[in-house]
């Protein structure tokens, strides 16, 4: 009822937004992303005009020059006239300096700004009013140019600005899937960016655009390569080309990372083993380091994926996760570099007990057991739930779980699970809903954003990865809509604690205009968007049922592959009773991962939120819901409220045509068809084959699915992307 209210509210708003709208912007291609600087209008204009009259910076080194560079591109593009270089003091002028650079003291600064932090404040300096961007380090003045660039673009005041930012987590890395031969794994957006072949030699100008972009939105490391690795990546001439990307991006803060796949002693330093505990395999990882950092001097370190899917690791030598993470961090800890190691493992082997079988408790078994046994520049980085970004799930129940180890976040931009190229489906609620779980480990409050803040462990060490969706599309990430992902990812990377609606609005405002008249449509399609998804792909906690391999589109039924935990059906469990994977105590006993107040609220269906029902339980079909339908009605409902979602973002898309550029509207108009019949698709499927179980009726006013169960089982799709 809520939900279907909900979607003609939407097409109401849409309606009535549509009558009076700005005139059409000029035609854009999407490739300045949100950094477009747009030509602003009156009091924005006026404002613009009266507070930056010049511009003066007192550092020199590439840092501040990024950042000069970059107000005189914005505010150009904004005024629609130059923004000059001054050296004396002027009413308006934007004044960046770090203390060192000054030649008179400046106003004492408000707060500690840390390594990265900045202050943008409007003072008066030798009788003069200024904006004054101050940081201890040239980074922080880019920082707070980009900042000041986003205010202005935003259209907020510039007369009195007092703000100060440091940033709440210390690594905020991407993490690129990108394989050597420019294929890209989950990537949905073209090739990769990185033109390995021709690389060192030829540095793509798009490299730069790249750093301004992820500058921008405070994004300080990048991991170059696939976590699935290739021990080519860490030869000589590999080495070279890295090094040659990272003296590109180094002045925007970005140190480059590697994935180092594990067996490279072996493969390319032709040693017999790679067992961490031999001397010789250690020798070879502290030699690699040196090559590296010789050529490399600020190189992040190495993220490794170990003794998953197929990964060698030093499992394979009877060694644990911390032997292997401590090996390389000794490596690498001469030179500052930290080792990241995934919890992204789930091994081979049935439990003997068959009840007890579960994959999403398999990271926590694993790791739990390792906590304190880590050096202290490793770092374990964790997806945002136990299986593998789906388009809902619980938090991981390592956060809290691991207090002597520093964790890091780990979230997917690029959509695998959630639509990929096409769907809108904003990620923004995703992130907030997953940071501000409380994992209750030091009483109510323990949230995950504070886990991974260090708040509540005393941790220095902090960070966020999140998989890139970044490519050679003109667009970079495949689609608009798609790069607000992007946006929004650097954005919690700064602030764990931000807004998902403040930080759409901000994009939005960016993207498009502040005209809140399509601002505010859009900001409303964007947040309710995943959910829509998770009531047309997987409802109430159901999960991991796309098809097999590229994950594209719906696949419940498959049941007959290789590994138990592979099959859509082991997830759902769906039978004439009902459906949900039980993880009580009387199923496989995950919710015993959490803290125990969670844990014994997850024990009881009446104390589970609906939303995470059938991941942590097996509910009768006819269990009654809080609405009082029963289960099996209210799934269907849910798929039917989120095709209604799409179509209504259709509505609200077509009535803002008055007001976006041909070329970005017309994709997205497009996108948004074909995720309206691709929602039509899961629903339909979903339900042929539910039904085939439940053998109950639709409820009143639900379709029956256009086609039978059969039609759907029979659709492949061979060349479906991302498979890399
Ligand atoms: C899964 C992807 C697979 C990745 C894996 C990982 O399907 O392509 O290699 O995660 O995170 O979601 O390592």
């Amino acid at each position: 009822m809520l939900a279907r209210l909900c979607c003609w509210l939407l097409t109401l708003f849409a309606m009535f937004t549509s009558l009076a709208l700005a005139p059409a912007a000029r035609a854009e291609d999407g490739y300045q992303a949100w950094l477009r600087y747009a030509h602003l209008q009156g009091t924005a204009l006026q404002d613009a005009s009266a507070h930056a009259t010049a511009l003066i910076v007192m550092d020199k080194g590439p840092s501040a020059k990024a950042a000069q560079a970059e107000l005189q591109r914005g505010f150009a593009g904004m005024m629609g006239k130059p923004l000059p270089l001054a050296t004396a003091l002027r009413d308006g002028a934007i004044v960046l300096a770090t203390p060192g650079a000054s030649p008179r003291p400046l106003p004492a600064s408000p707060a500690d700004l840390g390594d990265e932090g900045y202050a943008i404040r409007t003072v008066t300096m030798a009788g003069k009013t200024v904006t004054l961007i101050t940081a201890n380090h040239e980074i922080g003045l880019l920082y707070g140019a980009f900042d000041l660039l986003r205010l202005a673009a935003t259209g907020a005041d510039l007369a009195h600005l007092d703000q100060r930012s440091t940033p709440k987590l210390k690594l905020r890395l991407l993490n690129h899937w990108d394989n050597l031969d420019g294929t890209v794994e989950r990537g949905y957006a073209g090739f990769s960016i990185w033109d390995w072949w021709h690389l060192p030699d030829w540095k793509d100008p798009r490299y730069s655009d790249y750093a301004r972009l992820n500058a921008s939105i405070g994004i300080n490391g990048t991991v170059l390569n696939n976590v699935n690795a290739k021990a080519d990546s860490l030869t000589a001439p590999y080495i070279a080309k890295a090094a040659a990307l990272a003296s590109v991006l180094r002045p925007y803060g970005i140190k480059v990372y590697l994935s180092a796949k594990w067996s490279a002693p072996i493969e390319i330093g032709h040693l017999k083993d790679a067992d961490p505990l031999d001397p010789q395999v250690a020798a070879w990882w502290a030699a690699k380091a040196n090559e590296i950092y010789a050529a490399i001097p600020d190189f992040g370190g190495f993220l490794v994926k170990a003794n998953s899917e197929g990964q060698p690791g030093p499992q394979d030598y009877h060694r644990t996760h911390a032997d292997g993470a401590n090996m390389l961090a000794a490596a690498l800890k001469p030179h500052g570099g930290v080792v990241i190691w995934r919890a992204f493992v789930y091994a081979a082997g049935a439990q003997k007990d068959p009840r007890l079988d579960d994959r999403a408790k398999q990271a926590y078994d694993d790791f739990k057991p390792l906590d304190g046994q880590f050096a202290d520049n490793v770092m374990v980085q964790v997806k945002n739930g136990a299986i593998d970004f789906q388009p809902r799930e619980p938090f991981h129940p390592l956060f809290g779980a691991m207090p002597k180890t520093p964790l890091m976040m780990e979230f997917q931009i690029t959509k695998e699970y959630l639509g990929q190229s096409t769907h809108l489906t904003y990620l923004g609620p995703l992130f907030e809903e997953t940071l501000r779980s409380d994992t209750m480990v030091n009483g109510p409050g323990s949230t995950v954003a504070k886990v991974i803040e260090g708040k509540l462990d005393n941790h220095k060490l902090t960070g966020m990865a999140g998989i890139a969706n970044i490519g050679t599309d003109r667009n970079w990430s495949g689609s608009t809509f798609n790069q607000a992902d992007w946006y929004a990812y650097g954005r919690f990377a700064w602030n764990p604690e931000s807004s998902a609606q403040t930080v759409a609005r901000e994009w939005a405002d960016q993207t498009f205009t502040t005209d809140p008249r399509v601002v505010a449509p859009i900001v409303s399609m964007m947040m309710g968007s995943r959910e829509a998804a998770v009531d047309y792909m997987t409802p109430l906690g159901l999960a991991h049922l796309m098809g097999t391999g590229h994950h594209y589109g719906p696949a419940p039924w498959v049941s007959d592959l290789g590994r138990p935990e592979w099959n859509p059906a082991y997830y759902h469990k769906a039978d004439a009773q009902g459906i949900g994977f039980d993880r009580t105590m009387s199923g496989s006993e995950a919710i015993a991962q959490y803290a125990p107040p969670v844990a014994k609220a997850l024990s009881s269906l009446a104390t589970t939120p609906e939303r995470e029902w059938l991941w942590f339980h097996h509910v009768g079909w006819d269990q009654k819901m809080a609405s009082g339908e029963t289960l099996w009605d209210a799934m269907v409902h849910h798929y039917d409220h989120g095709v209604a979602y799409v179509a209504a973002m259709q509505t609200t898309w077509n009535s803002l045509r008055p007001s976006i550029d041909q070329q970005r509207f017309d994709q997205t108009q497009t996108y948004l068809a074909i995720q309206h019949r691709e929602a039509q698709w899961w629903r339909d499927a979903s339900i042929a084959y539910f039904q085939s179980i439940s053998k109950r009726p639709l409820p009143a006013g639900s379709a029956a699915p256009e086609h039978r169960l059969d039609w759907y089982k029979a659709l492949t799709f061979p060349y479906a992307p991302g498979r890399g």
